[in-house]
C-alpha cells in the first residue's frame, strides 16, 4: 500500500541486517542554502559510511517514499524550487497525493519506523517557539519523540527556540533527553548552555541499551540524544543573542507563521552571521551522524 523504494545500499544493508541511520531531508531543502546543502548532505552520508554504518536520507519523490536517495536524486532535491516540507500531518497526504516533500525530524521518525530503521542523526529538533504562549507554535517533532521508537540525535536546541519550555514539554511527554558525555544541555551553535540535561550517558553502547530497555518494557516513543558540538567549532551564545533576537523580531513584524518560521530564522541568521552558522551547522551534524552510526552499530550488536 505504502510506495517505498530502498537506495541500492539501504536495500543490501537490510538484507545483511547492517546497521543504518536515517537522515532528514528538511534541513537540505529548508535548513541549508544550495549547493552547500547537497555536498553537505552527501558528506554526512560519507560520515556514516566512514564509521561502519549505512546512511538512509529519506524524502518523498512524486508520492514515493525513498529510503536512501541515490545521488542524482539527492541532486535535484536540493535544487528544487517549492518542495513540501512534510511532518505527521501531511505525510500520509503528500504520497497519497503524488506530492514531492522533505521530511522533517517527526516525519523522517514515520519513515524510519516504517523501514525498521531505529537511529536518527540531524542538525537540531524542532521546539516550542520563544511566544508560544501567544502563538502555539510548538513542534509536533516533540511529540513524535514521545510516540515513535526512533533514538534521534541533534545538537541539543536552536536558541531560536524557548529552550526551557522545549525541555518543558520534552518531560511531560515523557521524553528521554540525554546530554552525550556533560550534564549540560547542549544549544545547538553553543556545547553548553546554563541548562542541565536531564540524563547524561557517556557512551553509545548505554544509550543503545536504554533504546532496547524502553521498548522492552512496552514504553512507546524514543530518545533524544543531545550531543554537544566540537569546542573549536562553537559560535559563543553571545555572539548569536542579538541575531537570533534580530530575526525573531523581523519574522514577528513580517507575520511569519507556521511551516514557515524555521526556516525564515535559520535563513536569516545564516545572512547575519555572513555564513558562520552554516560552517558551525556542517560541523555539529557531521558530529552527530558519527554517533548515530556508533550507536546504530551497539544496536545491532544487541
Ligand atoms: N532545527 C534546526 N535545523 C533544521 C530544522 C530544525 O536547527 O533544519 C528543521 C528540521 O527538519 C525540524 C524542522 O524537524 O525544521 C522543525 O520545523 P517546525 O519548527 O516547523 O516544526
Ligand atoms: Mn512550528
Amino acid at each position: 500500500m505504502i510506495d517505498i523504494t530502498y537506495s541500492a545500499e539501504v536495500e543490501t544493508a537490510r538484507a545483511k541486517g547492517l546497521p543504518i541511520v536515517a537522515l532528514e531531508s528538511t534541513i537540505i531543502t529548508h535548513g541549508m542554502p544550495y549547493p552547500q546543502n547537497v555536498e553537505v548532505a552527501a558528506q554526512v552520508e560519507d560520515d556514516i559510511r566512514a564509521a561502519g554504518a549505512v546512511p538512509a536520507t529519506m524524502a518523498v519523490i512524486k508520492g514515493v517514499l525513498h529510503v536512501g536517495l541515490e545521488a542524482d536524486t539527492l541532486q535535484s532535491l536540493g535544487q528544487a524550487e517549492g518542495v513540501a516540507k512534510l511532518s505527521r500531518a501531511d505525510f500520509a497526504a503528500s504520497l497519497a497525493t503524488g506530492g514531492t516533500g522533505a521530511t522533517t525530524v517527526a516525519a523522517t521518525m514515520i519513515a524510519a519506523r516504517l523501514a525498521g530503521i531505529s537511529v536518527f542523526a540531524t542538525g537540531g529538533i524542532g521546539g516550542v517557539h520563544k511566544g508560544a504562549e501567544q502563538s502555539f507554535d510548538i513542534s509536533a517533532d516533540l511529540m513524535e519523540l514521545a510516540q515513535t521508537p526512533v533514538t534521534v540525535v541533534a545538537a541539543g536546541a536552536k536558541a531560536i527556540l524557548d529552550v526551557p519550555k522545549t525541555l518543558e514539554v520534552l518531560e511531560t511527554q515523557g521524553v528521554p533527553v540525554i546530554a552525550y558525555g556533560q550534564d549540560s544541555f547542549p544549544a545547538f551553535w553553543s556545547a553548553t548552555s546554563d541548562l542541565a540535561a536531564p540524563l547524561r550517558m557517556d557512551s553509545a553502547a548505554q544509550i543503545a541499551r536504554a533504546h532496547v530497555l524502553r521498548a522492552a518494557m512496552g514504553l512507546p516513543g524514543g530518545q533524544l540524544v543531545a550531543n554537544p558540538i566540537p569546542a573549536e567549532e562553537q559560535i559563543p551564545a553571545e555572539d548569536l543573542a542579538p541575531i537570533i533576537a534580530q530575526a525573531q523580531s523581523e519574522a514577528d513584524a513580517q507575520g511569519v507563521a507556521g511551516k514557515e518560521v524555521t526556516p525564515f530564522l535559520l535563513q536569516r541568521i545564516f545572512e547575519l552571521t555572513e555564513g558562520r552558522s552554516l560552517v558551525a551547522n556542517i560541523a555539529l551534524v557531521r558530529n552527530n551522524a558519527r554517533l548515530a552510526a556508533e550507536i546504530a552499530k551497539e544496536l545491532t550488536a544487541l
